[in-house]
């Protein structure tokens, strides 16, 4: 299987992440598709994800699979054994939901602050920019930051007691506030001790 991704990018390192701990690495070829020069907006990218973003996965048959929770929940259930995803019921269903807090609160609005309040990715590819809603998603992910650090003081990992897909896309949004220079409240402190924790897992180096 091949991803086409741009390394050192947030979303990219998710799945890259993902693979990591499933110690799936060296089963995919890596294609870098070039974010910074626009190839991701090109006729050639859009026929594979339309949404002109990457990750993506292609599949040995052709098959093309992009957004890194779906591409996350392939990789998990590959080998029979999920890890990340959640087993059983309550806790699959508990992975989605504070995955999908952690991205829309922290990751996509440190996302939208950087593509709308700062130069973003250049005026070649940022053809349209609304600087007050960018402003807005700045302080939307300072909000998501204050609410994982609410939970965070409760239980170990995001989604309970064991390691998931959402620590991964919260890393990732830490990541990408770090990237959109957008500050990590001083007295944060739950969300700051788990971050030391999760940058010490050997997958999260390898992201
Ligand atoms: N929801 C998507 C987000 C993908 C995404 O936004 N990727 C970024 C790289 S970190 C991208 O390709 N950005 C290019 C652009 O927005 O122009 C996912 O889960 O894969």
């Amino acid at each position: 299987m091949k991803i086409y991704d741009y390394k050192g990018f947030p979303n990219p390192a998710r799945v890259r992440i993902a693979l990591a701990e499933k110690g799936m690495t060296d089963r995919v070829e890596f294609v870098s598709i070039d974010v910074p020069g626009g190839e991701h907006k090109r006729p050639a990218f859009l026929a594979k994800n339309p949404l002109g973003a990457v990750p993506v996965l292609e599949l040995d048959d052709g098959t093309v699979i992009s957004e890194c929770t779906a591409i996350t929940e392939y990789i998990d259930n590959l080998d029979g054994g999920p890890t990340l995803t959640g087993r059983g019921a309550r806790d699959r269903a508990m992975v989605h939901m504070m995955q999908r807090r952690a991205e829309v609160g922290l990751l996509d609005a440190a996302a939208a602050y950087f593509h709308h309040a700062t130069p973003g990715l250049g005026p070649n590819i940022e053809t349209y920019q609304n600087r007050e809603w960018g402003e807005s998603q700045g302080e939307r992910a300072v909000a998501g930051m204050r609410y994982l650090d609410g939970v965070l003081a409760e239980r170990p990992f995001l989604a309970g007691d064991a390691f998931s897909m959402a620590d991964i896309t919260a890393y990732a949004g830490l990541s990408y506030a770090d990237f959109a220079k957008i500050e990590v409240p001083p007295e944060l402190t739950h969300l700051k001790a788990w971050r030391a924790r999760m940058a010490a897992r050997p997958s999260f180096a390898a992201g």
